[in-house]
């Protein structure tokens, strides 16, 4: 079988069906027929066939089945999205011009399945961003989350407050080893980054209308109140002291954050969602949340005052009360909001619609367990297992392939919204480096959040994978060979686990470089 993710159920019949611009394309789904009918016409002509949609209401939302005999190919489906990821499995399998007959019966495991792209650190391309979005319809994730703003450079365009792209996209320089992290003590480039690169709302519309047609809803995040840096550069006032600073050139966790005392703060807050909900229709708005030291909340006279005023336990708490605010504004559009793992640490006050994406143990798995068996909501992108900024010597896709419920100790998978890979890019500032780490990563995640648990085959997996190489190397996505992505580079095969970390904590290239020395050869 030549398809990720691994369906339901697949069964191959006798014969072989053609799948080129020789098939006629009829039925229900307009729009999926349509793209089928783009698709097919760019392939060369080969064995006549029929292709044949037709509404089933039995079928999941996201369902398909496809019956296929010598003759033609019977598609059906509930839904738009449903005949659309058919067309996502023949594509796959008709790669050759035609392929075997067959029977499918697919649904997938989690209706959220999440790539999320750091464009704050560094900027990419709406290219860039569509071409990424294919790769994600073709393997039938269904969700972009877009980091758009971060300590070291702000990149979604807000008419209200033009200082933050004109400003706040530029940072002095960039950081180029993680030797003295956080201190400021690493070595830099010197070269002033990010004049103009930004998404301007007609960007941003247009980003959001090509995924639409691949049934892929993009998620937006603002990460507040920290990791604000870029912001406060451009308007000191939303800072607890109020002192003038620069978008950051260190990367890290910032004592400098927003103020939650503030009724300012609030204000600035909900005028961007505001703007971004006219931009993003999707259910959702992500607002971060993540790595909040609250060194300044501890002095900051209006801070306390807040405390004291709501009858809050502690700083914690504050974090707790902004993050509810913007739950209770979030669903007056008709949103849900979501935030890193973080929220969590004002569990018992928070918001119980919140949704908490779980990236980092803190301490126990206590909370984020606790959270499910309260009736929360979950998105799993535990750091471990998924991050795709680390090398796959340290990580190798057999890691991200474990991130299932059972293996991080979850029984009831009731609240488990999806999952995601979040592609982090500090040290990624090149198409090259970026495409490295996130396209065989991202099929690996793919296949975890679609498939159910008992049909998970690692062996299986990488067999596929390898058979699918040509299918996504000649549509550009490039897959590391297999002895890299298995972790078992032959160069570093002497190292240890710890070795492997501290070598790339000396350099965050060095992978990349040794895979450009493997085609080399
Ligand atoms: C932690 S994941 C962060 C990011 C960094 C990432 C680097 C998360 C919510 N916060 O700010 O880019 O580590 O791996």
């Amino acid at each position: 079988m030549k398809l990720i993710p691994r369906p339901i159920e697949y069964a191959e019949k006798a014969g072989t069906v053609g799948w080129s611009s020789a098939t006629v394309v009829v039925g229900d789904f307009p729009q999926t027929i349509r793209q089928a009918k783009e698709l097919l016409a760019k392939k060369p002509a080969g064995k006549e066939s029929r292709l044949n949609f037709t509404k089933d209401m039995r079928l999941a939302p996201e369902g398909y089945a496809i019956k296929s005999i010598p003759e033609g190919i019977q598609v059906l489906a509930s839904t738009e999205a449903g005949a659309f990821y058919a067309l996502m499995s023949l594509e796959q399998m008709g790669e050759g011009g035609e392929m075997t007959c067959c029977y499918v019966n697919d649904a997938p495991k989690y209706g959220y399945r999440s790539f999320q792209l750091d464009c704050a650190r560094h900027f990419w391309t709406v290219d860039k961003i569509k071409q990424i979005l294919r790769l994600q319809a073709a393997i039938k994730m269904n969700t972009f989350h877009w980091h758009l703003s971060d300590d070291q450079g702000w990149r979604a365009e807000i008419k209200k407050y033009p200082l933050l792209t004109q400003k706040g996209s530029i940072r002095k320089d960039t950081p180029l080893s993680l030797a003295g992290y956080n201190q400021g003590k690493e070595a830099h480039d010197g070269k002033e980054y990010g004049r103009g690169l930004f998404y301007t709302q007609e960007q941003m519309k247009e980003i959001v209308e090509y995924a639409g047609s691949l049934h892929i809803q993009v998620v937006p995040e603002i990460d507040m109140p920290g990791h604000m840096v870029a912001a406060i550069a451009c308007y000191p006032e939303l800072s607890c002291t109020g002192e003038e600073t620069e978008v950051s050139n260190r990367w890290g966790v910032m004592d400098n954050i927003l103020c939650c005392g503030n009724e300012k703060v609030y204000a600035f807050a909900k005028d961007i969602i505001d703007e971004l909900c006219e931009i993003f229709p999707a259910p959702y708005f992500h607002i971060g949340g993540d790595e909040v030291p609250k060194t300044r909340w501890k002095t900051c006279p209006k801070c306390q005052a807040k405390i004291k005023e709501l009858g809050l336990q502690d700083e914690n708490a504050l974090q707790g009360y902004f993050n509810n605010e913007m739950a209770k504004y979030l669903r007056t559009k008709g949103k849900r909001m979501i935030g890193w793992n973080e929220v969590l640490d004002a569990m018992d006050i928070m918001d119980k619609d919140v949704i908490a994406q779980w990236w980092v143990f803190r301490g126990s798995k206590k909370r984020e367990l606790g959270w499910l068996e309260q009736g929360g909501n979950l998105i799993l992108s535990i750091w471990d297992y998924v991050y795709m900024d680390h090398p796959y010597n340290v990580r190798p896709l057999s890691k991200t392939y474990k991130m299932t419920a059972a293996k991080v100790g979850i029984k009831d998978t009731k609240g488990i919204l999806g999952v995601e890979c979040p592609q982090w890019c500090e040290y990624i500032r090149d198409e090259e480096k970026l495409d490295f780490l996130t396209f065989a990563r991202m099929i690996t995640l793919a296949e975890v959040g679609w498939t159910p648990d008992y049909r998970m085959d690692y062996a299986d997996y990488e067999s596929r994978l390898e058979q699918l190489r040509p299918f996504f190397e000649s549509r550009g996505y490039y897959i590391p060979p297999q002895k890299v992505y298995r972790g078992k580079a032959r160069d570093f095969k002497t190292l240890t686990y710890a070795g492997r970390w501290a070598m790339w904590r000396k350099d965050p290239y060095w992978e990349l470089t040794y895979t450009n020395r493997l085609s080399k050869k």
